[in-house]
């Protein structure tokens, strides 16, 4: 699997044909998925999951009220008419796809993220820097470093094909405008001024990770990535046509299915703390199947890593953080479901 000290890809392992996932692959029982998780609420006619929500509607008083319910009954939503073009959607998941199946091995490891970091950009598999990461993600990834342009390098971005690149600024530009109108409506929402989250994260830090699920031959046993929230403020996501993202409702885990031209909005542990509690960072999970790769784009807008969060309602439910201490605390314990926001409750 692993030569001349090659990192191990998970393609590289659904590549050999084996029957059998490696035991670093294999879940404890508890974190399996089970057979509920294959619900689809959304064929429930009266009430799609997660909610899809038109921000072309003119209506701005129900779009927030629609919002809010959102946010409140599920901590994620579909956004349609949204703005940002549909063959831009299609584009990145295009040039994302193509990286991992037209790109030999070699191709693709020029572009190794450096795994002894946490969130160190370029093509990877491990999530987790410490030791922690005992049971493996069926997933790899390449993560862009896109927010601010300070930190946007395309030359570390594949250029195989000619137009990778242009996509990938073009996705993060329009992902911004949307995340920061979003934040907006989120704000007025709960009768907040309009500016209110967007000025407590500060000036977005966003990446882009493009991740890639193979095929597994033992998706009862796996994960393509463990249940966790996101640390950040808001992420946008796309999927392609294959189903594997779950969100945790009511105590239990339910398949997002995928909506072409729609875009899920995330909310995440930061949004929690702002929010303090009145809006819950939305857990989520990803399962594996054994006919199709899967792939997803998550654009995750977060805090600078100085940035001090706090609640912006009284009195206060959740300790103040400062947003670098989080991300190092998630890295290290790892995510766990959302123990480490849980952990920032003054009263647990
Ligand atoms: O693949 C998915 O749908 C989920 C991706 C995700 O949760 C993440 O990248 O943090």
């Amino acid at each position: 699997m692993s030569t001349a000290g090659e990192p191990v890809t998970v393609q590289s392992i659904a590549q050999t044909g084996n029957s059998v996932v490696p035991p670093q692959y294999v879940q404890p029982p508890e974190t399996r998925p089970t057979t509920k998780t294959t619900q689809h609420h959304q064929n429930d006619a009266a009430e799609p999951s997660p909610l899809s929500i038109n921000l072309g509607d003119e209506d701005t008083n129900r779009l927030k009220e629609e919002i809010g319910r959102a946010c409140r009954d599920w901590g994620a939503f579909h956004v349609i008419n949204h703005g940002v073009p549909i063959q831009l959607l299609d584009e990145m998941r295009c040039v994302g796809k193509s990286f991992f199946e037209n790109c030999d091995m070699e191709q693709k490891l020029r572009y190794s993220c450096d795994s002894t970091l946490p969130a160190s950009e370029g093509y990877g598999s491990r999530m987790l820097v410490a030791e922690n990461d005992s049971v493996l993600d069926w997933r790899d990834y390449f993560d862009h470093h896109t927010l601010p342009l300070s930190r946007r390098n395309p030359a570390k971005w594949p250029n195989f094909q000619s137009d990778y690149r242009e996509v990938v600024a073009e996705y993060s530009d329009r992902m911004k405008v949307l995340a920061q109108r979003l934040l907006v409506l989120i704000s007025e929402s709960l009768g907040l001024p309009s500016s209110c989250i967007e000025e407590a994260v500060g000036e977005f830090y966003q990446n882009i990770t493009v991740s890639y699920y193979p095929p597994c031959p033992q998706p009862d046993l796996t994960l393509g990535l463990q249940s966790h929230s996101d640390m950040g403020a808001v992420t946008l996501l796309i999927q392609d046509d294959v189903e594997g993202l779950q969100v945790f409702k009511d105590g239990e885990w339910v398949t997002v299915r995928p909506l072409h031209g729609g875009i899920l909005v995330l909310l995440a542990d930061q949004t929690e703390i702002i929010t303090n509690g009145k809006y819950r960072s939305c857990q989520h999970q990803a399962i594996t199947n054994s006919e199709r790769a899967r792939l997803s784009v998550a654009t995750f807008h977060d805090p600078a890593k100085t940035r001090k969060i706090l609640p912006v309602f009284e009195p206060p439910v959740y300790h103040e953080v400062m947003y670098g201490d989080y991300v190092s605390s998630w890295y290290t314990k790892g995510p766990e479901g959302k123990r480490n926001i849980d952990a920032l409750l003054l009263t647990p």
